[in-house]
């Protein structure tokens, strides 16, 4: 394999540096990144110890002092350069995503765009951070609102979209004049690198200080260390609604804001009234894409009576046609899972769903040979499965498809909000009165609800992210910003006199 994109990023084969950017630290331990395609070692990314972390923290407070009284247009300029280099890296990049993370080259190259896409958003956000003016109720008085940034922000992000996660964060937190501080997943601890290698150069370039982006490494640890540390106001966090329960406690005892985008059970209905052959492309790629690993992945179908046996023959069908392997290679559909634990997860499931009383249509496994050295690619499947079973309830973190039956409607949406997790949502149909109940409040109770498109791949322009245990924190597009500032309310009075509010008369 030619392994020169990783020269290309700075991310040398066998030393891939230092985690913070920062490079004066000496770390003494390692975390070792190795390819979920061949199961090789890429690059070892030295862990932050707590002591670098304290230097970290300290160098991101000193350049928010910078950062902070930059006019807003003039840090959009700043990620829109980050934006430029990250097209000329493009190919490189996405091939790194594909290789550490394990997902098919184009889903790599399709995360590098989202991050191109989130720089251009940022760039224009950068001159629309507005606020509201209020008419006052005493004379000549003005009242308006304004934005200011948190501070130092905690990015916490998971394997399964190394880059482009962090980037929805930075990017909207760096024009809203925030620092970062990355704490990459590390299991992807490469990708990181690579960004952070990337961003720093531009802010070197700009004569800034590099601590407006640091990044520190490790496992829980040092996620304690942040979601614990007062001196950041906000932590947003991206993973498992396990991780997300912690983190949410420890930032909310400290009065500190987060902002969670956990785990996600997502659905698609498919009425008698959709277009069968659309309903597969959207389906099949929901569930088997990223190999089942994005938090929108579908897992459940929810298919009426009438077409069920219909539709359940041609997902089989297109099962069958799956090609799993090396996703660097472009003939290949499914890439690898993460890692063996990820397969372990996946083995169990597939378990308990004989135990729960499933059946399974397309029958899963893990694949042995030769190209499948890893030991992590395993075969997408289909269950058949009471829509009340306990296992359907929980997310598998892995191409674990299930079939459930319904009959009208209003069953149909309560089986696809009767699940802990509120992330992603479908109908297919070409029934407007269907597709409106599906839209309205008595409808889906997801953060994202579609109309004939699958439950994954959502634009940066909308505001992404879901309720219940998905954590209610919204990233990316639409008015997210919000969310990287503290508001302000102002009241400037000109005139001579000081009139209370509520008519209160307070005479000296
Ligand atoms: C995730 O899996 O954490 O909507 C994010 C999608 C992608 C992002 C997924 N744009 O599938």
């Amino acid at each position: 394999m030619d392994f020169s994109f990783l020269e290309k990023l700075g991310v040398n084969k066998t030393n891939a540096g230092t985690s913070t950017g920062l490079n004066a630290f000496n770390s003494k331990t390692h975390i070792s990144s190795y390819s979920p395609v061949e199961g090789a070692l890429i690059g070892r990314v030295s862990v932050t110890s707590e002591e670098e972390y304290q230097n970290v923290i300290k160098t991101a407070q000193a350049a928010f002092k910078t950062w902070k009284t930059m006019p807003a247009p003039k840090r959009g300029e700043i990620v829109r350069q980050y934006g430029e280099v990250l097209r000329e890296h493009k190919e490189a990049l996405g091939r790194l995503v594909s290789y550490e993370m394990g997902k098919s080259l184009q889903e790599g190259y399709g995360e590098v765009q989202e991050m191109i896409d989130i720089c251009d958003f940022a760039v224009g956000l950068s001159r629309q951070l507005y606020g509201l003016t209020m008419h006052s109720e005493r004379p000549k008085h003005r009242m308006y609102e304004q934005w200011h940034p948190y501070g130092v922000v905690g990015i916490i992000s998971a394997f399964n979209f190394p880059v482009a996660v962090w980037a929805w964060n930075a990017m909207i937190a760096l024009v809203c004049g925030d620092v970062c501080v990355w704490k990459p997943s590390e299991k992807t601890p490469l990708c990181a690198v690579a960004c952070q290698n990337i961003l720093s150069k531009v802010l070197k370039d700009n004569n800034l200080p590099e601590g407006v982006s640091c990044m520190v490494t490790g496992d829980y640890k040092i996620g304690e260390l942040l979601t614990q540390d007062t001196r950041i106001p906000l932590i947003s966090a991206t993973g498992s609604t396990r991780m997300g329960k912690i983190v949410g406690a420890t930032v909310a005892s400290r009065m500190g804001e987060s902002l969670l985008e956990l785990g996600g059970n997502n659905a698609i209905i498919i009425t008698q009234n959709a277009d069968l052959d659309s309903v597969l492309v959207g389906a099949v790629f929901g569930a088997v894409g990223t190999c089942g690993q994005r938090c929108t992945s579908t897992r459940r179908l929810i298919i009426h009576d009438s077409i069920y046996d219909n539709v359940k023959q041609r997902l089989v069908k297109a099962y069958n046609q799956i090609k799993i392997g090396n996703p660097l290679d472009e003939n290949n559909h499914v890439g690898p899972l993460i890692d063996k634990d990820a397969v372990a997860a996946y083995q169990n499931t597939i378990l308990e769903i004989e135990k729960q009383g499933g059946k399974m249509l397309v029958d899963g496994g893990v694949l042995k040979g030769d190209e499948y050295i890893s030991g992590c690619y395993v075969k997408p499947c289909i269950a058949e499965i009471s829509a009340e079973s306990n296992i359907v309830k929980q997310e598998t973190f892995a191409p674990i498809l299930y079939l459930l039956k319904y009959t009208d409607l209003e069953e149909a949406i309560y089986i696809q909000n009767n699940v802990p997790q509120g992330l992603s949502s479908a109908i297919m149909t070409n029934d407007l009165r269907e597709a409106e109940l599906f839209l309205s409040v008595e409808g889906s109770d997801c953060g994202i609800a579609n109309v004939n498109i699958g439950t994954s791949g959502a634009e940066i322009g909308g505001a992404f992210g879901g309720e219940k245990e998905t954590g209610g924190g919204r990233e990316s597009g639409s008015d997210s910003w919000r969310a990287y500032m503290r508001r302000q309310t102002n009241t400037i009075n000109y005139s001579k006199t000081v009139p209370l509010a509520q008519g209160i008369k307070f005479d000296l």
